[in-house]
Order: structure tokens, then sequence, then C-alpha cells
């Protein structure tokens, strides 16, 4: 069974694409030469239970959209993302895509970047840099709950925003950790008692947050909000 976070450049095939070093990229590397119609493919993957896909990307170039596909670059459609400028290459930003037409067992998933207005193949679409399959999965997810808000989750740049998160351990339980990825690349965040934290975005974009809770077996438990800078 593949993790349910992903690097990009970790694809098992590939059309057109180089993997770059990059100081800010998660894992140091993400995806170069991304031109229209270049794809990547992750496989095996199953994608039974897992309702979404958050995209770590990057744009300082002409933009475009990544379409997620079963099977091959071809494949059945199961969700898309278009991303317009970040403002530059080191600026992440982080859409969640819901799927939709899941195949129902163990698939190749394929990440096919398009923009037609693309000519000669320059400048590149995007920079992906990390892909996260969101939901259960195959296997249950641990008791316990866990509620997350943001004050505010959306708003102009520059956003000052504080997440705050509600959790019960299960029973017989406690929570050793809570875990703050706020959906930019910046450093994750923890504390056994860090149910609160306060994050700057400084530009326009669409970022998923996300805590995640440990408890005392070691199980976790995470939830996603979508943070929109304006
Ligand atoms: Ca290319
Ligand atoms: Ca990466």
């Amino acid at each position: 069974m593949q993790p349910k976070g992903k690097e990009a450049e970790h694809f098992t095939a590939q059309s057109g694409i180089i993997v770059n070093d990059r100081a800010t990229a998660r894992a140091g590397k993400r995806l170069g030469e991304v031109d229209h119609n270049d794809w990547v493919a992750y496989g095996p993957v199953d994608l039974r239970n897992v309702g979404s896909v958050t995209l770590g990307v990057t744009n300082g170039g002409l933009g475009g959209t990544i379409e997620l596909r079963s099977g091959s670059p071809t494949g059945t459609l199961i969700g898309a993302a278009t991303i317009g400028s970040t403002g530059g290459w080191d600026n992440l930003v982080s859409p969640t895509v819901t799927l939709t037409n899941r195949p129902a067992g163990t698939t190749t998933l394929y990440a096919k970047f398009v923009n037609a207005a693309q000519v000669g193949g320059t400048p590149d679409l995007l920079s992906l840099d990390w892909l996260r399959f969101n939901g259960a999965g195959v296997k249950q997810e641990p008791g316990g709950t866990l509620t997350l808000v943001a004050n505010a989750a959306s708003g102009t740049a520059p956003l000052t925003t504080t997440l705050t998160a509600t959790a019960t351990a299960p029973s017989g339980q406690s929570i050793t950790d809570y875990a703050w990825d706020f959906g930019d690349n910046s450093a994750i965040t923890h504390g056994a008692t860090l149910r609160s934290t306060a994050h700057s975005y400084p530009r326009k974009g669409t970022f998923t947050a996300r805590v995640t809770t440990t408890y005392t077996s070691g199980e976790t438990r995470s939830l996603n909000l979508t943070i929109t800078v304006n």
C-alpha cells in the first residue's frame, strides 16, 4: 500500500518531466519541465475511501490544470485543479481536489498537466512538489473525535488566521501531540497541548491547513480545512 503522503518526484513513470533540486521543495525535490500534456504516474494506489487529494504546487510560469486520471493518461478523469500564478516558483499553494468516479480497486493514478495556450514549451506550466491522499484509505481510522475551525478561513492577503482544534482521545487513551501543517511548506509545528495556533499567509492562494492528533497508542487522526486568501 502507498503511504498517504507522496512526494511528486517519487513517480513510477513519466512523460516529459524531470526532477529538480529545490531548497524550498518538500524533501528537496519537485517536478520540472512541466509542459502541456506531460504527465506523471503513481502506482499502485488504492483509492477506496480516499475522498480527496491535496496537491502541493508552485507556479512562477504560465499556470494550467492538473488532471487526475485513473489507469492511463487518457483514463477516467477523477479530479482536477486549475493553478494560477502563485507569485513565484518558491510560493507553494495546496488546493484539495475532491475525487469522483474512483475505481473500485487498485489503479495507477496519473497526474496530467494541461494548458493548450502554451507555445513552444515555454514557460513551464507549474511545479508539483507533493500529493496527499485524504481519508481513511483501506485502514480504519482510530476512535476519538476531531474538529477544526479557523478564524478566519478566508480573507485578503496578508491573512493572519487562528486555527483551533477540538479533540478527544479514544477511551483509555490520551492525546500526546497536536501537529499543525499550514499547507504552504512552512515548518510543521508540534505540541502536546498545542490546541490552537496562529499562522500568517502573506500571498493569495488556496491552502489546505491540517491538524493531526497522536494518541498514546501511536495511532493518529487528521483533519483538513481550506484557507482561501484573496
Ligand atoms: Ca516537458
Ligand atoms: Ca517534493
